[in-house]
This record gives C-alpha cells, structure tokens and sequence, in this order.
C-alpha cells in the first residue's frame, strides 16, 4: 500500500472499532507481533485475533522475535507461533499489507522484526494499554490504557468485526491474556470485562484450571532455587514499604536457572505485608541491567521507570539500564528511594 492511506490514532480516546476493522479487511496479507520475551497477554492477542483472520481468509502469520515460553506451548496446538528467521521470513513479509503489533510498550522491544517491518516499508497497527507518546513511529496507533490487557481490546475489535461469536480458539488466547495480565483477576486493572471474559471463555467450554496449571504451576526446580536464593537476601527502606532484590548472572548459573525464570519475581516481592513497591533489578549482560518495578496501587511507579529511560503502566514497570549490577544497584535503590520518599510525604501532607 502507498500514497494516501487513512492513518488511524485512537491515543486512548474511544476507539471506532468500525474503522479499524475496515482497514484490517483491506489488507490480505498479515503479520501479528508482539514483544521480546513474550507473555500472556501479547500471545493471547495475537492467537485471539489470528483464528479471527484465518476464518475470514486472511494470510496471517504469528512471527515473533522470541521463540514460544513452554508454559504457552497449549497455544500452540496448529503451530502458530514462528519465531523470525531473515532467510525463512523475509520474502513473505515483503508483501506484507498490514504488521499488527501487540502489547509492545516500546516498539524496539519487537527487536529484528522491528527492523525487518521497517526494511520492506511494512505499514504497522499498535495495539496496546501501554502508553504511547503522540509521536509515535506506527502507521496507526489503537491504544486503550484502561484496558485491563491488550486482549481486552481483541476481544472487543471481534465483538464489532463478528456476526457469530467469538469462536472457542480466539477464546482461548483472549482468556489467556487477561487472566496474566490481571494476575488471575487479583489486581487493581481486574474489571467487570475481564470477568465478562471469563464468563463467555467458561461457556465456551475452555479449561481455567488447565490453563492456569499450565502456566503458573510449571515452575522448574531451577526457578524455585533461584527464588529461595534471592528471598533470603530481601532489602527493606522506608520502613518496609519498599523492598528490593538483586539478581546476577551468576546466581542464575549457581541455579541452572534461565532468563526467564524470573518473571513474577517482582510480584512475589511485592505480596509482601506491608511492602508498597518491590524492585528487581536483574544482571542481563555484564554491562546492561533490566529493572523492574511492581507498586500494590498507591504509589505510582511508572515515573521512576520513565526518569532512568523505561516506561510501562501506572503500578507495573520496567527499564532497561546501560552499567554493571552494583552500579544499577547503587543508582537504582537512591533514586527508587527518594522519589517514594517524597510520594509519601505527600501523602501525609494532603
Ligand atoms: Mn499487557
């Protein structure tokens, strides 16, 4: 596609489903996306919206940057999910109508497919509840931050582009990706749809334990060393309002543990009594260091991730640091500090 296309900019104002749903059907050939790293709710969107396409005789394809977490690996029963490869992909993504990007946050976490889009010219979708600056680098931005998940906002583009209901596949990502990113409907972004979602997933006969199981209680041997490690060496400040933990590559050896396994860390940490903000602050590479940061909801966080170059949600988010573990350390504890130092004498003040 060239020349004048209608470029769509829903930045959190209502979204006309209508319209994009015109747009989705100009085009043939689809690409769905999302994050490195992938979770719950970026899968979830993308296996929802794919049975969708599919039904209506779209080309489309999942290609993610990362490869499939084997706790989502029930997602992939029709082999859905590729992981991008240059040589495997690029001919195809070529003609390429449309790249529907999910849960992203920062577009570079989508990493070569990013490139790849970029390379052929692809016009991108952002589909997302994380918040986006008005100068974004989409071709059309659908953005909802109330959205519990960014499955929600599937959920609803189907309930305008179907006549029949949503079919029991679609469901089955859709619940995915609300019952993750509400951490099974317990926190504060749980809300009457999400809950409608469970209800119509429920109806349509979809297993909420299996799931469940298959997610949260799959956890290696590896994982839950690397928790008894870190969990003995908790730091409280303020009081215990906030506590915060470091991880190193070589604990990760000392625990056969991968990446990956510590995902959730940062909300255990936070289930603590009387801890407001749990920080994670995890060896990535000798020199980079990813920061993550959970509040229970009284304290906004995304502020502090956003001064030292991260983003994310108001309770829930993230950086990524540039310098070694103790420096990261050193410089992320200070600034965590002061900054919930003054949110709480602020509170005191009103
Ligand atoms: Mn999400």
């Amino acid at each position: 596609m060239s020349g004048n296309i209608n470029k769509l900019n829903f930045n959190n104002i209502p979204i006309n489903w209508e319209q994009v749903n015109d747009l989705i059907l100009s085009c043939d050939h689809i690409v769905l996306t999302t994050h490195e790293n992938p979770d719950g709710d970026g899968l979830g969107a993308e296996v929802g919206l794919y049975y969708h396409l599919r039904e209506v005789k779209k080309d489309v394809r999942i290609i993610n940057y990362s490869s499939l977490p084997e706790e989502y690996i029930y997602l992939n029963k029709d082999n859905i999910f590729e992981s991008y490869e240059e040589d495997q992909h690029d001919e195809w993504l070529e003609a390429v109508d449309l790249a529907i990007i999910f849960d992203v946050g920062d577009y570079s976490r989508t990493r070569d497919v990013k490139i790849a889009l970029e390379r052929y010219n692809v016009n991108t979708m952002n589909i997302d509840h994380h918040p986006h600056p008005s100068k974004h680098p989409f071709t059309h931005n659908i953005v909802d931050l109330s959205a519990a998940a960014t499955g929600c906002m599937v959920y609803d583009y189907l309930k305008v582009a179907r006549d029949s209901a949503i079919s029991k596949d679609s469901m089955l990502g859709i619940y995915t990706a609300v019952m993750t990113d509400t951490g099974c409907f317990k926190y504060s972004n749980t809300d009457k749809k999400s809950h409608e979602i469970a209800i119509e997933s429920i109806q349509n006969g979809i297993e909420t334990s299996t799931i469940y199981q298959n997610i949260y209680e799959n956890s290696s041997r590896s994982r839950m060393q690397l928790l008894g490690d870190f969990l003995s060496n908790l730091n409280y400040e303020l009081d215990g309002k906030l506590a915060w933990f470091s991880i190193s590559q070589e604990m990760l050896k000392n625990a056969s543990a991968r990446r990956s396994d510590v995902e959730g860390f940062t909300d255990i940490v936070r289930s603590i009594s009387g801890v407001e903000v749990s920080v994670m602050i995890f060896e990535k590479k000798i020199d980079q260091c990813r920061v993550n940061f959970r509040s229970k909801g009284k304290y906004k966080i995304n502020d502090i991730a956003q001064s030292i170059g991260g983003g994310g949600h108001a309770f829930a988010s993230g950086a990524m640091v540039n310098s070694n573990l103790q420096n990261a350390v050193d410089r992320v504890v200070n600034i965590t500090k002061n900054s919930l130092q003054t949110k709480i004498n602020n509170i005191k003040e009103e």
